[in-house]
This record gives C-alpha cells, structure tokens and sequence, in this order.
C-alpha cells in the first residue's frame, strides 16, 4: 500500500497537474524500490513517486506540498547508505533523474553545468570529452547522480588529489523550501560576492530545498597513472606509509586501505584471484600521476617504506583497473553477507592505526554475533565500518563505534552524510551553537519542514 493518507492524496493530485500523469507513479510495484535504502537496512511504506523535469515544475511542487504539509524527499540514483532519501517520515519522493543534462561545457576554463539526475559518470565523460577530468569518484559513479553528490558532499576515491564535492561546486541553481528558486551558475571561478548558497546547500542533505543543477569545476586530465597493490605485515605499518606517502608524494592520487578480512571476502565472494603469495594484515592500493615516469616515482617511494611484505604492480591499463576491484568490490561483497550498519567515519592519522585495529573488538564487546569490516580511503583518515549481522533498528554498536571515534577526536560521518543513521549522534560532531545555527537556517529556508524531515537535525528540531 502507498501511502494514502489525505493530504498525500491531494499531493498525487496536485503532482498530475504540475507534471503529467506519465510522470507521477503510484503503484507499489513500480514504486517500492524507491522506499528502500541501497543496503535494505532503512525501509519505509512505499511512497507516491513524483518525477518532474523543469525547475518550475519542482518549484509548484514544492508550493503545493507547503500548503498541504506534505514532506517530499529528494532522491537521485537511490545509492545513499544513511537512509537520507528513504520516505520513512511518509509524504512524496521527488525523483530528479529527469534532470540529466550536462551542459554549458567551457573547454577553456574547464567547467560545466550538470542536472541533479545526472550521474557521476556521465560528469566525467563529458569532461574527458572536453579534454578535462571531474574531479570526484567511487565506484557507484554510474548510478549515483549530482544532486546526491550535492545532498551529502559525496568525497570518494580521489579526495586527497582534488578534494570532495564542496571543492568542485560553484554555484548552484535549487529550489528552496519557501518555494522560490536561487541560481547562480558562474561562469567564473573567483567569485566572492556573498553568501556562498551552493556551499550552503552542499551536505544539507536535501533538507533546505532540492538542487536541480550544480555548475561544477573541472580538473586538468589525468596524467599516466601508475597502481600497486603493498602488503604490510601490520595495520600500524601500512597506516603510517599512507601518511608518509600523503606528506612527501604531491603526484599521489589514492591511497586506499584493506584488511585481510575484507579483502579475503572480496576474493572469495566476486571470484577474484588471492592477490598475494601469504595474506597480509594490511593492504594498501596506491596510485600515483605524474607526466614524468609515474612507474620510476612509485618504485622510488616503496623502496622507502616500512614493513612491506609484497607488492603487485600493475603494468598497464588493464591490470590498473584490475587492482581496483579489490578496492571497489568491498561495498559489493559485505552487501552479500547482508544488510550493513554503515559507519563511515574520520580518525586523526595518529589514531588511525589503533581504531582500525581495535575496533572489532569493541563491537565483538557489544554484539558478539556481529561481523566487522573495515576498508576506506586512508590517505585522508577516513574509514568505513561496516558491521553485518546485527538487526537494522539495533544501534548500539553504532552507538559505541561513533563515541569511541569522538573520544579519538576524529569525525562521526566523513563523505555519506548523517541521513537518519546518525542524527541520534550529531552532538558527538557538532555543538550546541552550531546545531541551533543549522536549525535556523533550516526555519529561515524551510518555513514548513516539508524538506526531508527526519534527516540530518535531531528530532524535534
Ligand atoms: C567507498 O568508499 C564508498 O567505497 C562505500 O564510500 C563505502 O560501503 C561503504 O561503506
Ligand atoms: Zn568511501
């Protein structure tokens, strides 16, 4: 059953007027897959599906669910893990995949201007087209579009070379909660004048207004890359390489790191060859980019490393995206154990090799029958916890996982955003005066809380 409630009713009728009934689904066949999060731990009732394709149909959406006090969550590709575009507090998913340009391409100063339903890929081959590289991307890239990129400051694999979204943003055109729609879409990067809106709505996670186009910066194209594959004989060996690496590599594109576990059910789960001779308790991926010999620059640094026990080197572009699904396929393969609790948090280098190690023991504390799995992108602290095996309303290893993070001083969410998973926990990140100033901005550009209630702001906010 959808949800029928009057008010939602009036909505769907309203949504026929403004969109087209092609473009307004309410069959829970068609609509159910919507209602659910990608890891199938946030499930609500099937919710009516509005699919608009022109700001001002969003922007008499929007009208009309302020005058009906209807919620209307935001949702792109559907690939968030914090349960952020779930209509779990009822009301309308607004679906913007419609919204799928990329246009007003500028080959010379290396920009574009992107729609919400655009996905991450087809960022990036526009760009290449151009002659340029979108600075951002993981592995959902063709799935996952702008507007969630936008919605949670998607950061993903390349953080440490080019920064997450925010970096790329600037400017945006969105539809606020009041109704009324701002745009600014510069065609110049250095622009100060004010307010940076789109930086605002950046990690607003849907809940100030929905953005329905992002002019993006683009990055100079990608020099030939060189990729490995280095097993360290501890978790302390291979995080303090990341570091080293972070410090003395300026041509470092990723850094990414795995523990035996994880990369043991990747090889057993996708059927991928066991990539060392002995498993190894760490792992990381490295690539470096450089026009001048990336491969020599490489050797170079791993030869200065501790603690390495093998290396596998890709040696061309083949093997480079092969030694990428050992990273890539993690998502893929815990997915296979089941419904994951998602901790995506960031430690402080210094405590970085600790948590890692230390942290499946403090979930064993709380849920003995848990498994935990710990992989990410190590050149910027930033880990994901993932923890099978526990019921998806059970949070209590979150609960101790997130503390023991803001006990190490690091961050409770670092690139999926807080979503409905930790709002329970923004105090751990966020003071009082910082939480009633999001609060204010929240009444200010959202007078009716029609944005994607239950995200993000705690409850009754
Ligand atoms: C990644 O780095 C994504 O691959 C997903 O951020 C992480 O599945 C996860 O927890
Ligand atoms: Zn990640």
């Amino acid at each position: 059953m959808v949800d029928s409630s009057e008010p939602v009713a009036a909505m769907v009728a309203r949504a026929v007027g403004i969109v087209g009934r092609t473009h307004v689904l309410t069959d829970p066949d068609l609509t159910a897959s919507r209602s659910v999060d990608w890891t199938g731990r946030f499930r609500a009732r099937p919710a009516p599906v509005v699919r608009p394709g022109r700001v001002a149909e969003v922007a008499a959406l929007v009208a009309a669910a302020r005058e009906l006090g209807v919620a209307l969550v935001p949702q792109g590709g559907n690939t968030g893990l914090v349960g952020g575009a779930v209509p779990l507090d009822g009301g309308v998913v607004v679906d913007l995949t419609r919204f799928d340009g990329v246009d007003d391409i500028d080959a010379t100063s290396g920009q574009l201007t992107a729609g919400a339903g655009a996905t991450i890929g087809a960022v990036q081959a526009a760009a290449a087209a151009a002659g340029w590289q979108y600075g951002v991307d993981w592995s959902a890239r063709d799935t996952a579009t702008v507007g969630g990129s936008v919605a949670t400051d998607a950061g993903g694999l390349r953080f440490i070379r080019h920064g997450g979204t925010r970096r790329q943003l600037l400017g945006v055109e969105a539809v606020l909660g009041t109704s009324e729609v701002i745009s600014h879409l510069p065609a110049v990067e250095k622009d100060n004048t004010g307010y940076d809106l789109g930086a605002l709505l950046c990690g607003s996670e849907g809940t100030l207004g929905l953005v329905t186009r992002a002019r993006l910066r683009l990055v100079p194209p990608r020099a030939p890359a060189s990729c490995v594959l280095v097993a360290f004989g501890s978790i302390g060996s291979a995080v303090s390489a990341a570091t080293t690496l972070r410090r003395e590599v300026v041509e470092l594109e990723a850094v990414e790191l795995m523990v035996d576990a994880g990369l043991a059910l990747v090889c057993s789960s996708m059927g991928l060859m066991v990539p060392f001779a002995t498993p190894a308790p760490a792992t990381l991926l490295v690539e470096v980019a450089s026009r001048a010999d990336p491969h020599a620059l490489l050797d170079g640094v791993l030869t200065s490393m501790d603690g390495v026990v093998e290396v596998v080197v890709a040696t061309d572009e083949r093997q480079r995206r092969e030694l990428w699904r050992y990273r890539e396929l993690h998502t893929e393969a815990i997915a296979r154990v089941g419904p994951a609790h998602k901790l995506d948090v960031t430690l402080p280098p210094r405590s970085l090799a600790d948590f890692v190690t230390e942290v499946p023991e403090l979930v064993a504390s709380v849920a003995p029958e848990a498994r935990t799995w710990c992989f990410g992108h190590a050149g910027d602290g930033n880990v994901h916890v993932n923890v099978t095996g526990i019921e998806p309303g059970d949070d209590s290893v979150d609960e101790a996982v997130l503390v023991d993070v803001a006990d190490r001083g690091g961050s409770i969410s670092a690139e999926h955003g807080i979503g409905r998973a930790k709002r329970r926990w923004l105090h751990l990140a966020r003071g009082p005066a910082d939480v009633s100033a999001m609060v204010a901005v929240k009444r200010a550009l959202d007078p009716d809380g029609i944005c994607n209630p239950g995200v993000l702001l705690p409850s009754g906010s």
